[in-house]
């Protein structure tokens, strides 16, 4: 232990902190500061033991950490200043500092929820064999929520080499802890996980550095497993700003003033000789100097950086690659296959989720690929879609390729946080520096009953999403095509495939090949009117153009496959000839994929009187779970075509086809 590089970081953080509160009224400081004045010993403790391959995952309040990490006075202030040269290049501000080349992996603003990502960080050292040690800060706050408890649960489970630094300054905001919790003994909730705890006191960094160094010496050469360290302290400015808030009466001065008696920027201090003290200050001064002024003197991001950095970008635009002989297969035969040339090809794919190792194998879509892969590649999660979506998260950070899998994506309601608000973000907030190639797979649709929480479609909300994708194929070739390019993609993408699609039959390609993003399929070809049907609703579109074949009426029929990107340029030509459109979508048509076509469409054709536009989807009523009510509730080929005859005829006519018996679906009867 080398107290002087103690004292260097301390100071440096404490200084440098000090700084932002004298210029925050300035307003060169462009974001929100939550000062970590009074807490910085804990950063101090568990960086100067970490090696430097080691990484952490920190929360809002993480000046102190970043700077404990790295050292980057000048990334450091010029992120707050919001310019170009900032760590994130003026992109993320003070609550998401990241610095990946140096294992500062990023912070957030959301309470708690750099956790799991920390926690899949850790997943993929094991399952590489690295000898990388994670730490995790948190707050007390961030213990009361549900992730916290799904990321420990998962820790301990896969035995997994973390550290979790609670910093528990006593408050969430302005409310104390005693508040908050009904047991206010964070580590006895942490033990009851199966999880050891270690507890510090008084901000001590020295005694936190022989915990930490200790711990991960014996999680790099004996076993891993997951440690918490409670490290009790106190944050002397309020909550977020650069002034004191004693005023407020939450909290009283007498309180601070105890704290301020164990402070270790003193204490350590204390321990050095006065010439190498001041030495040491002197050269801190200087270097905060530089920095600020390099902050000042930097310029603000140009126009072009607002676009940068959403997606990661593909290097040269690929061809559908690898086509080859072909030969029918099913669906969910065609994803398994996919799932399997995947992984055969590339070992950093991982498979997971709820029961995906179970002998049903979701509808039989993973069935063999635990015993070819191993429980380290394909393995069943805890009932944890929040936490285990942070996990994928920072996994895919890390480097791997997760495709996590939900039996309904209703389900994926409870990891709404982490897909939007962390994995559609990580890249852009960071500036550019972490990609999340991840795969969200998601199942819908009616039959067997399922109702009003079992058979709903969401893949408008994510088309909303910057950072995201999302694809719906609807026959096997486009399954695994689409699944292999998701899994290639270096963006988080949304799957969604319709449970009535599973059991289809069509020819599929033998070797591993992809369907790009942004490309969409004009499936038939016909002068008289545009069909666009997404997912299962493409099936009922290639009918109701049967149908109307028998009535003289030509349909284009046009399968988007990929929703966001979207490909409005191949629904544009079509609708130039035929000049009539309707949108069948697999979802409700209030602010839905079919209304973000339409708009799209009218905006194209403003001015032209002979366009005609319709969205066809889900009544507006929650999914019903009988037949007679499911009937009236989805569009059907037969719906479709009458519409379409209306429109092409321009007569309101009630005109019904027949029914045609060939055109059934193969009903989905359960369980799973
Ligand atoms: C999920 C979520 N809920 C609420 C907030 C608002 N919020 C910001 S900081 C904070 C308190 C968190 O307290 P703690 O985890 O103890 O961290 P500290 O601020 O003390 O460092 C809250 C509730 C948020 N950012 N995220
Ligand atoms: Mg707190």
């Amino acid at each position: 232990m080398i107290i002087e590089n103690f004292y260097r970081s301390i100071y440096r953080i404490r200084r440098a902190e000090e700084e932002v509160a004298r210029l925050y009224p300035s307003d060169k400081i462009k974001s929100p500061v939550h000062l970590s004045i009074g807490q910085e010993a804990i950063s101090v403790g568990v960086c100067e033991a970490l090696a430097t391959q080691d990484v952490v995952f920190g929360t809002y309040r993480s000046h102190a950490l970043y700077l404990a990490k790295t050292g980057d006075l000048k990334g450091f202030f010029a992120e707050l200043f919001g310019k170009s040269t900032g760590c994130c290049q003026g992109k993320g501000g003070s609550m998401h500092l990241a610095n990946l080349e140096m294992g500062m992996m990023g912070t957030s603003a959301v309470v708690a929820t750099t956790i799991p990502q920390a926690v899949g960080y850790a997943y993929a050292m094991k399952m590489r064999g690295e000898k990388k040690i994670v730490a995790v800060f948190l707050g007390d706050g961030s213990t009361e929520e549900g992730v916290f408890h799904e990321s420990l649960n998962f820790a301990a489970l896969k035995a997994l080499p973390i550290i979790f630094v609670c910093e528990n300054n006593g408050y969430a905001i302005h409310t104390h802890q005693s508040q908050r919790q009904h047991l206010a003994d964070i580590s006895a909730i942490v033990r009851a996980h199966g999880i050891e705890t270690k507890r510090i006191d008084n901000n001590d960094s020295r005694a936190l550095y022989q915990l930490v160094k200790s711990a991960s010496h014996s999680m790099r050469t004996e076993e891993t497993k997951p440690l918490f360290i409670e490290c009790f302290t106190s944050r002397w400015k309020e909550h977020v700003g650069p002034q004191e808030d004693f005023y407020l009466g939450y909290r009283s001065e007498h309180d601070v003033e105890e704290w301020k008696k164990s402070d270790d920027v003193i204490k350590l201090g204390a321990c050095l000789a006065e010439v190498v003290k001041s030495q040491i200050e002197r050269e801190v001064e200087a270097e905060i100097q530089v920095a600020i002024k390099f902050a000042e003197d930097s310029p603000f991001p140009t126009k072009d950086a607002l676009f940068n950095d959403v997606y990661f970008e593909a290097a040269a635009i690929k061809s559908e690659v690898n086509q080859s002989e072909s030969r029918n297969l099913t669906f969910i035969d065609a994803l398994q296959e996919a799932f399997d040339q995947a992984m055969d090809l590339d070992d950093s794919v991982v498979v997971f989720g709820l029961d995906v190792d179970d002998p049903k194998a979701i509808l039989g879509s993973t069935r063999g690929l635990p015993q070819k892969y191993g429980d380290k590649r394909v393995f069943g999660t805890p009932l944890a879609e929040d936490a285990m979506t942070g996990v994928a998260i920072g996994m895919a950070i890390a480097g791997l390729r997760p495709v996590h899998i939900h039996i309904r994506m209703d389900f994926l309601m409870l990891a709404m946080n982490q897909l939007i608000n962390i994995a559609a973000k990580t890249r852009y907030m960071f500036g550019g520096q972490a990609s999340v190639p991840m795969v969200v797979r998601s199942i819908i649709g009616r039959s067997w009953g399922q109702g009003a929480q079992h058979s709903q479609a969401f893949h408008s909300y994510f088309m909303h999403v910057p950072g995201l994708k999302v694809v719906a194929p609807s026959n096997p070739h486009d399954a695994k095509g689409c699944l292999i390019a998701a899994i290639k993609d270096n963006n988080p993408v949304i799957f969604v495939e319709h449970r009535l699609l599973h059991s289809q039959i069509g020819p599929v390609p033998v070797n591993a090949f992809e369907v790009l993003p942004g490309k969409a399929r004009v499936a038939l070809t016909g002068k008289d009117i545009t069909l666009v049907g997404i997912s299962h609703m493409q099936v009922e579109c290639m009918r109701a153009h049967r149908y109307l074949q028998g009535v003289q009426i030509s349909a284009e029929v046009i399968d988007p496959i990929w929703l966001s990107p979207l490909d409005m340029e191949t629904i544009l030509n079509s609708v130039s000839k035929t000049r009539r459109l309707i949108i069948v979508d697999n979802g409700w048509t209030t602010c839905g994929a079919a209304s973000e076509i339409a708009s799209n469409v009218a905006q194209h054709f403003e001015g032209c009187a002979d366009i005609k536009i319709r969205r066809m989807g889900f009544e507006p009523v929650p999914c019903p779970t009988t037949p007679s009510l499911e009937n009236h509730f989805y569009p059907n080929s037969r719906s479709i075509a009458s519409l379409s005859y209306k429109l092409t005829k321009d007569i309101n006519s009630d005109w019904l086809p027949e029914i045609n018996p060939d055109f059934q679906d193969v009903e989905f009867k359960g369980p799973f």
